[in-house]
């Protein structure tokens, strides 16, 4: 298929309420859509990046340079049979994963698009519905926290995810406990700890988290396996795994037991179908992880979320856990114990809706060939 078009637009999409981590707090996510039309047929993808190197070093201005004097060249005008050759070209620019990405994802709807299967059949998935969780972000107060987690609960999300930071953590911790009993419950930390730290995640053990993500330094994997030598509650890793390679290495040194997948840390759907092979492999579970995506971005989760390795509840909560108005229709809906449904039409399988993407586009670029 011959990529004869490429369109980035920045976005900046209200949250309905702000969303703090440890790292800081967004209340507009600020994001690229990604367009790409090949043989004809337009597909999309989501560059993650937030406005502010927080989460990793990508911004959304370091991504559109990667994108615009970079990946877009190489990939315009050229013709690739399988959006894996179009992720091998640009192998040798180290890093910018999430830049990568936004063309792998426009890519792979396009592709699958052409043959008229969905992107969940593309990828070689085979569920219809995907189970979910959600993500709580720091909040002003233990009160609030275990109402908006009731809320949650009431929804039918199948497990709640904890942001903590030192300060907000094992306190809180215990009283959703106490408050709640044995719900499916897990922390993130995005690494805001070390391994001085020990003790206090030692004490937690007893808490039966299912997983403690992230809680340390983004570029370390020796500490983590130190720490998980400690503990009975399994690490899981996010930030640290950018390549399927160093989902091996953190598997083979023990760093980790579960892993966080998101198909923008790591380059996209290609990257993504070797790492979970490598995990599966090796009996690791995944689950999706997250960055607040635009229904686009989401629909990408959810078909890769029907992977066989993905066994427990992702990041990917209904659209209306973010945002008033989504640029996708339909918008991913939860249903009844705590489900999205997987969209069985081609591609990402939803309709990217014109007049929402011009409402929120604050910059936008057309390559041709
Ligand atoms: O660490 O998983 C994370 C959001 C932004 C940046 C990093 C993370 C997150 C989340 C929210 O936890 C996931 C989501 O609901 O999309
Ligand atoms: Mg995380």
């Amino acid at each position: 298929m011959k990529i004869e078009q490429v369109s980035l637009h920045v976005l900046q999409m209200p949250l309905k309420q702000p969303f703090t981590t440890s790292f800081g707090t967004e209340t507009v996510r600020e994001l690229i859509l990604v367009s790409l039309t090949a043989g004809g047929v337009t597909g999309w993808g989501e560059v993650v990046t937030m406005a502010d190197p927080l989460y990793n070093y990508e911004t959304t201005k370091t991504a559109w340079h990667i994108l615009e004097d970079f990946l877009v060249p190489l990939a315009l005008g050229k013709s690739y049979d399988h959006p894996d050759d179009l992720a091998a070209v640009w192998d040798h620019y180290r890093g910018h994963y999430m830049a990568k990405a936004g063309l792998n994802l426009a890519f792979w709807d396009a592709w699958a698009r052409a043959k008229s299967i969905s992107l969940a059949r593309a990828l070689g998935g085979n569920k219809d519905r995907i189970g979910v969780g959600v993500s709580v972000g720091i909040q002003d107060s233990i009160a609030g926290t275990l109402k908006l987690v009731e809320s949650f609960l009431v929804q039918g999300y199948q497990r709640i995810k904890i942001k903590i930071r030192p300060g907000w953590d094992e306190q809180l911790l215990r009283a959703l406990r106490h408050e709640f009993g044995p719900i499916p419950m897990m922390a993130d930390a995005n690494s805001a700890y070390s391994l001085a730290d020990t003790p206090l995640f030692e004490r937690m053990d007893d808490l039966g988290l299912m997983m403690i993500e992230q809680p340390l330094a983004e570029d370390d994997i020796i500490d983590h396996a130190r720490l998980q030598a400690r503990l009975q509650t399994p690490i899981c890793l996010d930030e640290s795994i950018l390549t399927p390679d160093d989902a091996r290495k953190a598997l083979e040194i023990g760093a980790c037991r579960i892993i966080n997948v998101k198909v923008g840390r790591i380059g996209g759907h290609s990257p993504m179908r070797r790492l979970h092979d490598i995990c599966t492999r090796r009996g690791i579970p995944l689950w999706c992880g997250g960055m607040l995506e635009s229904g686009v971005g989401r629909a990408h989760n959810i078909a890769l979320t029907t992977l066989t390795g993905y066994t427990l509840p992702g990041d990917t909560s209904a659209s209306d856990r973010y945002y008033l108005e989504d640029i996708v229709e339909p918008a991913a809906r939860l249903l009844p114990g705590g489900f999205l449904e997987v969209p069985a039409g081609p591609g990402i399988g939803v309709t990217v809706l014109p007049d929402r993407v011009a409402k929120f586009t604050v910059q936008s670029r057309t390559y041709n060939i």
